[in-house]
């Protein structure tokens, strides 16, 4: 029996600072419906999908900042959305800010959530590698989550789930291959990732010229070296003046990108993933259990940044 997921990545055009959660999960909705209409399993959604990618203002005023975090999933808005997956039977991977309220200390996090056919969760991530910064810079554009966010305290687990074992990251973990590799050792076979990456934030030109080609290096090197599928979902576009890379894509166990958006908008793409299409990968060249050296691979986990050996050595 072929063991397939049919699954529909549904990147976002812009998402305005004033649109409400109202009007963004009517557009959410449309693409699950479209992604219904296609016979999709599953239905991916960006990063910080319900509203704009708002860590890239220095917020001071905690009313605003919180209005743009969820302190319920689902919540009065976002309901609507797990009763028409139930309705559809479909099931759906969604970003969002996550506040949690514990005693007299609030928690956020940038988190993301797996949902079922029948609109129930069953797997839940929340973001590890923060980029940007925590302090406010003198210029227009931020990157703030590091001010806006704690660093995820879940891990990478995986969720057995639509007949294969799926697993979720967000946006700079992609960067990570220990992002990847941590679930490749727990036998995943497809990657939700959604992102939200900025161009223009005064890195230099070179770097911002290059940002398509690292946001594709990065998903396809992910896949191929855990034998994986991975499904990129993007919010692209000029969003309140900033641009945001689209190329949203599904990537099969080969590095291969066998579906990717054609527009900075609202838009799905679908395919029909065979997850023993990894078969010949994971039984030759990355066997892990064959080929990996972890006794070679300690620095890994006990070294956080670069020391290179003394110079006279
Ligand atoms: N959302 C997110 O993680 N974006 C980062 C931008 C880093 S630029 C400071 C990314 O890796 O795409």
């Amino acid at each position: 029996m072929p063991r397939t997921i049919t699954v529909g990545a549904a990147q976002l055009g812009p998402i305005a600072r004033n649109e409400s959660r109202g009007q963004v999960v009517k557009r959410l909705l449309e693409l699950m419906r479209e992604a219904h209409h296609f016979r999709c399993d599953l239905v991916a959604f960006p990063e910080l999908a319900l509203t704009t990618f708002f860590p890239r203002w220095a917020l001071e005023d905690e009313a605003e900042l919180d209005s743009f975090y969820e302190t319920e999933m689902p919540g009065p808005a976002t309901k609507p959305l797990f009763e028409e997956a139930a309705k559809l039977g479909i099931g759906f991977s969604l970003g969002y800010a996550e506040l949690v309220v514990e005693g007299n200390r609030k928690r956020r996090f940038n988190s993301s959530v797996l949902v079922d056919k029948t609109g129930r969760i069953i797997g839940k991530y929340r973001k590890v590698h923060l980029p940007g910064h925590a302090d406010v810079l003198e210029r227009p554009g931020q990157h703030l989550e590091k001010r806006f966010f704690e660093v995820g305290d879940l891990g990478f687990p995986v969720w057995r789930g639509f007949g294969g074992i799926l697993g979720m990251c967000i946006c700079n973990d992609r960067r990570w291959p220990e992002t990847y590799r941590v679930m490749g050792l727990q036998g995943v076979e497809m990657i939700l990732l959604g992102y939200n990456s900025p161009v223009g934030l005064g890195d230099p030109y070179e770097l911002d010229a290059l940002e398509p080609f690292h946001n594709h290096l990065v998903m396809q090197s992910g896949a191929y070296q855990n034998a994986t599928w991975v499904v990129g979902v993007a919010k692209a576009g000029m969003e309140e003046g900033f641009n945001m890379i689209g190329q949203t894509c599904i990537i099969a166990p080969s590095g291969e990108i066998v579906a990717q958006c054609a527009t900075m908008g609202d838009e799905l793409v679908i395919r029909k993933c065979d997850l023993d299409f990894a078969k010949p990968y994971r039984a030759d060249i990355f066997n892990f259990a064959a080929h990996r050296r972890p006794e070679h691979y300690g620095l890994i986990t006990e070294r956080t940044g670069a020391i290179p050996p003394p110079e006279d050595r």
